[in-house]
């Protein structure tokens, strides 16, 4: 880009230069007949950028396109915006906040939401940036190519402290980002945690096996598709099991009745991560 811009620049100056001398006032060009129509230059000039152009958009919707792809073998990372901080967890249960430590080369997925107002989640080195909204999931997906400390910061102003809310993210090799993952991490692996929360709300008094009440088997439930009362289909993806929890009454599960309550305001962001993870655990997809 940078060379096929500075190539039209320098084309621009050298001819405007060129033509501001030789056709200065008082020079002694030959004004005589100007040509008035040329027809392949003003073919060449619509066609080329239009083709150059073209290209570029392509080449950039593809990279657009990578960010929202879905990938098995990425990394989910939860992130969660709140005036004025990011706050990180991983999938082993270790929590950072204003960082987020990541492996080289490996595709990570990061699954965004906010405790307030939106933020959006910006890493400039990455050519990353994504909205964190409240009530609802956000994603996106890269994968770090090189090792160091990048700045973090939010890009939606957010109140006061906006300014000051960000962080660094650091890419380490592999075996150093294992190290630091286990490295003073007392809690439970978010799944563990899910289960202890899925048990804790009354989730498994409808879900479980045994349960007396008519409720849908959650096992395995991540990325399998689910058939609506309203006929729709969907894939049960983060958003969808997030959506299930916070507005069951919108996506009802065909066959069942639609009594499951709200548990708006119920579950915070962290519990409703912990849930999720505990449902993907049951699929045997990992986190
Ligand atoms: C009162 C019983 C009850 C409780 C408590 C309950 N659910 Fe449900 N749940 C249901 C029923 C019935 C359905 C199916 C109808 C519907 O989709 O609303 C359902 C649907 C779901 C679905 C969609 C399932 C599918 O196959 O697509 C998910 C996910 C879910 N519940 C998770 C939870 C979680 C997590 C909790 C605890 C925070 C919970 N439920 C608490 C009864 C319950
Ligand atoms: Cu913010």
């Amino acid at each position: 880009m940078l060379a096929l811009t500075g190539l039209v620049a320098l084309g621009v100056f050298v001819v405007m230069i060129w033509f501001a001398v030789r056709y200065r006032r008082g020079s002694r060009a030959d004004r005589s007949n100007p040509p008035v129509n040329n027809r392949v230059l003003e073919l060449g000039w619509i066609f080329a950028p239009l083709a150059v152009f073209i290209a570029i958009f392509v080449w950039a919707a593809v990279v657009y396109a990578g960010f929202y792809r879905g990938d098995p073998a990425a990394m989910t990372i939860y992130v969660v915006g709140k005036q004025w901080m990011w706050s990180v967890e991983h999938a082993n249960g270790r929590r950072e906040i204003d960082e987020l430590h990541l492996p080289l080369g490996q595709p990570v997925r990061l699954v965004l939401s906010s405790e307030d107002v939106i933020h959006s989640f910006f890493v400039p080195a990455f050519r990353i940036k994504q909205d964190a909204v409240p009530g609802r999931y956000t994603g996106i997906r890269f994968t770090p190519t090189k090792a160091g400390g990048y700045g973090l910061h939010c890009a939606e102003y957010c109140g006061t402290d906006h300014a000051r809310m960000g962080g660094r993210v650091f890419v380490m090799a592999p075996a150093a980002f294992a190290r630091w993952l286990e490295q003073g991490n007392p809690s439970p692996t978010l799944a563990a945690q899910g289960f202890e929360v899925f048990r804790r709300k009354g989730c498994s008094g409808c879900h479980a096996a045994n349960s007396a009440v008519h409720a849908p088997e959650l096992n395995g439930i991540f990325g399998r598709t689910v058939h609506l009362a309203d006929g729709r289909t969907v894939r049960a993806d983060e958003a969808y099991l997030r959506d299930s929890m916070l507005l069951p009454k919108r996506d009802v599960v065909a066959g069942y009745e639609p009594i499951m309550p709200s548990f708006q305001g119920q579950l915070d962001e962290g519990e409703i991560a912990a849930l999720i993870s505990y449902l993907k655990s049951t699929t045997g997809k990992g986190s």
